[in-house]
């Protein structure tokens, strides 16, 4: 061949390999064992071993009847995954080739046709390993084996000369709740948790790409910075939408401005304030003509400050979102399932949208679990709801070698890079109650430190999430974005400060079995947590058994599906003091579910009140990991518990709410979107439970405009009703614009369920179509429980009488059962 016309082929061909390519070899045919045996099983990547050995039928579902305790084995063994797959002589012809593992849990060695490559110890970290030099043309066994978690961790344990609480949990770079949690079970797995892909790429390729955004009097700054690994030095050409642009390159890491003009852009705003406005941007890099390599990103254009500024309370904490001070609404998440890498992204997809329906604003992913998935920032990015996200570390001390430190320097730079751009992440927060265990739970003494160990914590702790955590940040973050907050709470709830600055967690109801009404006096500037258990829903219950289930208060299987140690006692209780406590299974569940719904009513119609004092409401907790009785409004199997329905109402952009004070009813307008509306006024009706309405009277305000919250003057209880009519009779509370219009209705009751002196109401149920009914009755029907495998549009809610109400259904439904309140008193 002639020379020339060999050069001329040389370069088409390598032009026609230069484009990055990906193969994710988590669908090549895998298999794994344990290192005991002998014989290899086929396994399922991305996965955990539990779930492969489940879909082997070595063990079975833990989540099923009391299974979680045989499957406790596992968690002592190690582990070997392997898989075989091919490359081609064209693939071996780029210049790199790397394998990227996205995930691998937790300490592991990888082996590349026998030979050692990297040894892994922290599952939030990604690990990119060149390969070429090791690969050849046909098959290549890549095998990766995995040592116990807990033995290593009990291994490191050692180095610490006093005993450490949580150990070995806290010594693991690993997701904390697989360790067990007081709503999870313990499922200390190993594996491959997320996509290897095998990157075959030429000359250059972007490594991250972030974007600036600076705004001054509504102009948008904005430009991107691109890093880009060059292996050869020279021209390139960067491609971003329309803009094209000629960079030179050095050899090795390269960064990139490029400003773009963005005008004609659109705001993202959050859920309740309009669009969550996204823009696309392809990002391409080329090499003369040829592509090398594509990122594509959306960008939300949105800024987010915390304001904390010292009043005469204590000190602000709230959101200035766009410019504006934002109400957050919303609760906490958790890991939607033990095993994380089965959750689907139609089920991340779900459960945001559940919190969007909700009128939630904000959810703060929460220090125990994990880092989520892409697509869990996707449907927040694209739903409108802001993002809290701690760092994973939870409710225990945590060690501050110069390992463990470098090993945490390391996964923040690799999250932050990989979920900065999602403009849903409004903060970053170091731990979930870290502080607060270090200071508040006894842990020294009980562990007996001396006082050098308990000097030694605390060193680690500030070291750990006062310096490492935010340099990391500083160095690996976009300015503007941020906001690091180093604990959830900042201050214990046994300390007063706790509810006059930062954030707070009150558990004052629940772990201090305060009645619910203790609320109403414990209020924060923002309520990061606070929580009630309820009873998941009768579906999700029978799911607990894997034969026909015994729905049984004293089954073993529905006992072992409560994680905290005194759950059903304080259930019993608050039960007892606000209902009648039930005998029958259903009823119980039911009971339960109301019980933790009003009681979150409770709370967050005390904090909503005391805007602009408090400006945050988070619950805890949004989902489950397993079919379970919690805290959660929405459980494992995807329903939602009467807390869910509840939340919808309490969150609402306007509310009309009471409070009743010395034998006087106070009334607050509040309003938290970005509308003002004029005259507000307020209607009250007391009526009484037959619909006979007894009296009609008038509020007051000084001000008129409803522009965040409006207070009305008090009125006296004893010019409404009577003492003796208290336990039959609710108020109609109806709040108006100038033009008469209805902003929004709310009751109001005087006494507690248990005490109304309810009629047995004429529930009547009418087919409007497959998929929707109108249900109305006589009298009032107190808590309404439509039962049935399906979501209902609306549930558990109160139908005043001689009303009807239309309800949607998911799917078409042959016998709907309806319950309420009065079925369950004694007679
Ligand atoms: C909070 C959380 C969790 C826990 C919950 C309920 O403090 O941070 O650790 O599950 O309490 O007990």
């Amino acid at each position: 061949m002639n020379k020339s016309i060999l050069f001329v082929f040389l370069f088409i061909q390598t032009m026609m390999t230069a484009q990055l390519t990906e193969r994710i070899l988590s669908s090549e045919k895998w298999q794994f064992k344990n290192t005991k045996e002998q014989d290899w099983l086929s396994a399922k990547i991305p996965g955990t071993v539990h779930l492969d050995l489940m879909e082997n039928k070595v063990i079975p579902d833990p989540f099923k009847d009391e299974n979680e305790k045989k499957v406790q084995w596992i968690e002592n063994e190690d582990w070997e995954y392997k898989t075989t797959f091919k490359v081609s002589a064209k693939e071996l012809k780029h210049n790199h080739i790397d394998l990227i593992f996205n995930g691998l849990d937790t300490f592991s060695e990888i082996y590349l046709n026998g030979k050692l490559l990297k040894k892994t110890d922290n599952m939030f970290r990604k690990w990119n390993v060149p390969v070429k030099e090791f690969l050849k043309e046909g098959d290549n066994e890549l095998k990766i084996t995995f040592k116990s978690a807990v033995n290593e961790g009990k291994e490191l344990a050692k180095k610490v000369p006093f005993t450490m609480p949580e150990s070995p949990r806290s010594f693991v770079r690993k997701a904390q709740y697989q360790f067990g949690w007081d709503w999870g079970p313990r499922l200390v797995t190993a594996g491959i948790w997320k996509d290897i892909q095998l990157e075959s790429w030429n000359f250059a390729k972007i490594e991250t790409v972030k974007y600036h955004q600076n705004f001054s009097n509504e102009v948008l700054d904005f430009n991107f910075e691109i890093e880009i690994n060059a292996q050869e030095a020279g021209d390139y050409r960067l491609n971003i939408n329309q803009l094209n642009k000629t960079v030179s390159l050095k050899k090795g890491m390269n960064t990139i401005r490029v400003p773009y003009d963005m005008s004609g852009f659109k705001l993202w705003q959050p859920n309740g304030w309009g669009e969550a406005n996204l823009h696309d941007f392809k990002i391409k890099l080329l090499k003369n003509k040829t592509a090398l390599d594509q990122k594509n990103i959306k960008v939300g254009f949105r800024t987010v400050e915390l304001v904390q500024e010292k009043d005469t309370a204590g000190k602000s904490f709230y959101f200035k979102v766009n410019g504006k001070p934002l109400y957050a609404k919303g609760t906490n998440w958790i890991p939607a399932d033990s095993f994380s890498p089965r959750i689907t992204k139609e089920k991340y997809r779900k459960l945001i949208k559940d919190m969007k329906e909700a009128n939630m604003n904000m959810v703060r992913v929460w220090g125990g679990g994990i880092y989520e998935d892409d697509e869990f920032y996707k449907a927040c990015d694209e739903n409108g709801i802001l993002v809290w996200q701690d760092f994973m570390f939870a409710g225990s001390f945590y060690p501050a070698d110069e390992a463990f430190l470098n090993n945490v320097k390391e996964e923040v730079k690799d999250q932050v890079n990989r979920l900065q751009n999602h403009p849903s992440i409004a903060l970053w927060c170091g731990n979930n109650e870290v502080d607060e265990a270090i200071v508040n739970w006894g842990y020294q003494k009980q562990f007996k430190y001396s006082k050098n160990d308990s000097l030694q914590v605390w060193k680690d702790y500030k070291k750990l999430f006062h310096d490492v955590i935010p340099n990391a940040l500083q160095q690996n973050l976009t300015p503007e974005k941020n906001i690091y907050w180093p604990s959830s709470p900042s201050i214990g709830w046994g300390h007063k400060e706790s509810l006059t600055e930062g954030d707070s967690h009150y558990w004052g109801v629940w772990w201090g079995e305060q009645p619910f009404e203790i609320y109403n006096e414990k209020v924060g500037r923002f309520m990061s947590e606070y929580g009630f258990q309820g009873m998941p829903s009768l579906e999700a219950t029978k799911s607990m058994f894997s034969g026909a289930p015994d729905l049984n208060l004293q089954n073993p299987t529905v006992k072992a599906h409560e994680k905290h140690g005194r759950g059903w006692e304080i259930i019993n209780e608050y039960i007892k003091r606000d209902y009648q406590l039930p005998t029958d299974f259903v009823q119980y569940n039911y009971i339960s579910q109301l019980l933790q719904a009003s009681g979150m009513r409770i709370a967050v119609e005390a904090h909503r009140r005391a805007k602009p004092y408090n400006m945050g409401t988070l619950y805890w907790q949004l989902n489950d990991c397993w079919p379970v009785v919690s805290w959660s409004s929405i459980d494992y199997l995807g329903n939602w518990k009467a807390l869910q329905y509840q939340m919808k109402r309490s969150f609402e952009q306007q509310v009309i709410l009471t409070d009743e004070n010395d034998g006087n009813l106070n009334f607050y307008a509040i309003n938290d979107g970005i509308k003002n509306f004029a005259d507000a006024n307020l209607e009250i009706k007391a009526v009484n439970f037959d619909g006979k309405v007894l009296k009609e009277v008038k509020a007051y305000s000084k001000e008129k405009s409803l522009e965040s919250i409006l207070k009305f003057d008090p009125i006296e209880i004893k010019n409404v009703i009577t003492e003796s009519e208290k336990n039959r009779t609710f108020l109609q509370l109806t709040l108006k614009d100038k033009e008469g219009k209805i902003i929004v209705i709310n009751t109001h009751f005087f006494v507690k369920p248990k005490d109304l002196q309810l009629t047995k109401p004429n529930i009547k149920i009418k087919r409007i179509s497959q998929d929707e009914i109108e249900i109305s009755t006589d009298v009032l029907a107190k808590d309404v429980y439509l039962i049935g495998d399906i979501h209902f549009s609306d549930n558990f809610f109160d139908l005043l009488p001689h009303t009807s109400k239309k309800i949607k259904l998911s799917k078409p439904l042959k016998n709907i059962e309806v319950m309420s309140l009065w079925d369950t008193l004694q007679k």
